[in-house]
C-alpha cells in the first residue's frame, strides 16, 4: 500500500490495543503516562537507530519530556502547533499516532510525512500540527504567520510555537517576537532552555541567558518555570494560553530544562561534565511526577508497570507496522516537489 492512511493503522492488523493518549488532557496521571510513552518511543529509535533501520539525523528529547507534555495539555484542537527538530514529543502529545512517526522514521510511504521527512518533518494538518523544521528558528516566522492567518480569519484560536535556546541568537527569533507584540498576535512561544545549542553554553552565545528578560523588553509577558516538572509546565502554560486566547496578544514561558542524551545520535559531549548531567539526572521528569503521584496515592508499583506493558505494547505494534510499511516507489519520486496542480 502506497497511501497514507488518515488515522487508522493500515491494514488494521497489529493496531495498537490503547490508541495514543489525545491532546488536551490536564490530569496528572495522564501526564505521567504521555511521558512515558514519549521516554520509551525514543529509547526505540535509539536502538533502531543503531541497527541502522532508521537513517539520517535523529535528535532525543530524554530528558525534557515535562515541556512537550505539560504545554500540549494547555491546548485544544482549534489550536495550532509549530516545533524544531526535537519534535516527537510533540507530535506524540499532540496526539499523532505512535505507529505513524514510527514509519515516518523507517522512510515508508505510509509516515505522516509520506517517509519524506524523517524524524526532523514530523507533520499532521489535521491536528494541527505545522511541524518539525531542520532549520534553527524557521519556524518563529512561520509560528507569527499562522497566527496571523488565524485572526484574519476570526479563528480563536492560539498557535504555540516551541524553539531551543539556540534561536534566540537568530535574527528570525527577533523580528517574530517584534511583529507578534507589535500585531498582538496570538502567538505562545515556548523556549526549551536546555542550556545548549550544540555544544555552546547558553552564557557563550546569549549577552543575554535570561530568555524571559528579552522577550519582556518586546513587551509581552514573559517567565521562567521549572521545566522538569511537567505540573508546573501545565499550570504557567494553562494560565498564559489562556490570555492568549482572549486576544491579550503574544507571551513567552522560558522552560528551564535539560537533555539527557547527546546533542543528536553522535555527539562527544565534551562540553559538559558527567557530573552536571548526573546532577540533572536526579530532576528526571518522569521520576519527579512519578513521585508526586505516588505521594498522592494515585500511583503504585502494580500500577506503573501496567502502565509501561501498555506502552510497550503500543510501541511493539507501532514498530510491527511501520516494518510492515512501503518504502516510497522509485517513480514516485519527482511527486510533491512542485504542487500536484501545476504537474
Ligand atoms: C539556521 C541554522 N543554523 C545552524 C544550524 C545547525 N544546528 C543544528 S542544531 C543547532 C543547535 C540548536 O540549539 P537549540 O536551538 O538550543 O536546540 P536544542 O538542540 O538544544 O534542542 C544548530 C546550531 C541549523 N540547523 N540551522
Amino acid at each position: 500500500m502506497t497511501g497514507r492512511p488518515a488515522d487508522g493503522p493500515p491494514g488494521g492488523a497489529g493496531a495498537p490495543a490503547a490508541p495514543s493518549a489525545p491532546a488536551g488532557a490536564r490530569d496528572g496521571l495522564a501526564l505521567w503516562r504521555r511521558m512515558l510513552l514519549v521516554r520509551r518511543f525514543e529509547e526505540t529509535c535509539a536502538e533502531l537507530y543503531a541497527a541502522g533501520r532508521i537513517r539520517g539525523f535523529l535528535h532525543l528529547y530524554v530528558g525534557e519530556e515535562a515541556v512537550a507534555a505539560g504545554a500540549m495539555a494547555a491546548l485544544g484542537p482549534e489550536d495550532a502547533v509549530v516545533a524544531t527538530y526535537r519534535e516527537h514529543a510533540h507530535a506524540l502529545c499532540r496526539g499523532m499516532p505512535a505507529w505513524s512517526l514510527m514509519a515516518e522514521m523507517l522512510g515508508m510511504a505510509e509516515g505522516c510525512s509520506r517517509g519524506r521527512g524523517g524524524s526532523m518533518h514530523l507533520f499532521d494538518p489535521s491536528r494541527r500540527f505545522y511541524g518539525g523544521n531542520a532549520i534553527v528558528a524557521a519556524g518563529l516566522p512561520t509560528a507569527v504567520g499562522v497566527a496571523l492567518a488565524d485572526r484574519m480569519r476570526g479563528r480563536r484560536a492560539v498557535t504555540a510555537c516551541f524553539f531551543g535556546d539556540g534561536a534566540v541568537a537568530e535574527g528570525a527569533w527577533h523580528e517574530s517576537l517584534n511583529l507578534a507584540a507589535l500585531w498582538r498576535l496570538p502567538v505562545l512561544f515556548l523556549c526549551e532552555n536546555n542550556r545548549y545549542a550544540m555544544g555552546t553554553e547558553i552564557t557563550r552565545a546569549l549577552a543575554e541567558p535570561r530568555v524571559a528578560r528579552l522577550a519582556a523588553r518586546y513587551g509581552m509577558p514573559a517567565e521562567a518555570v521549572d521545566g522538569m516538572d511537567v505540573e508546573a509546565v501545565a499550570d504557567a502554560a494553562g494560565a498564559a494560553a489562556a490570555r492568549v486566547r482572549d486576544g491579550a496578544g503574544p507571551a513567552l514561558l522560558e522552560l528551564e530544562t535539560y537533555r539527557f542524551r547527546a546533542h543528536s545520535m553522535y555527539d562527544a559531549e565534551r562540553y559538559r561534565s558527567k557530573a552536571e548531567v548526573a546532577r540533572w539526572r536526579r530532576r528526571d521528569p518522569l521520576t519527579v511526577q512519578g513521585d508526586r503521584l505516588r505521594a498522592a496515592g494515585a500511583l503504585d508499583d502494580d500500577a506503573a508497570a501496567e502502565a509501561e506493558r501498555r506502552v510497550a505494547e503500543e510501541i511493539a505494534a507501532a514498530v510491527a507496522i511501520a516494518s510492515a510499511g512501503t518504502p516510497e516507489p522509485v517513480e514516485d519520486l519527482l511527486r510533491f516537489v512542485h504542487a500536484e496542480e501545476a504537474l
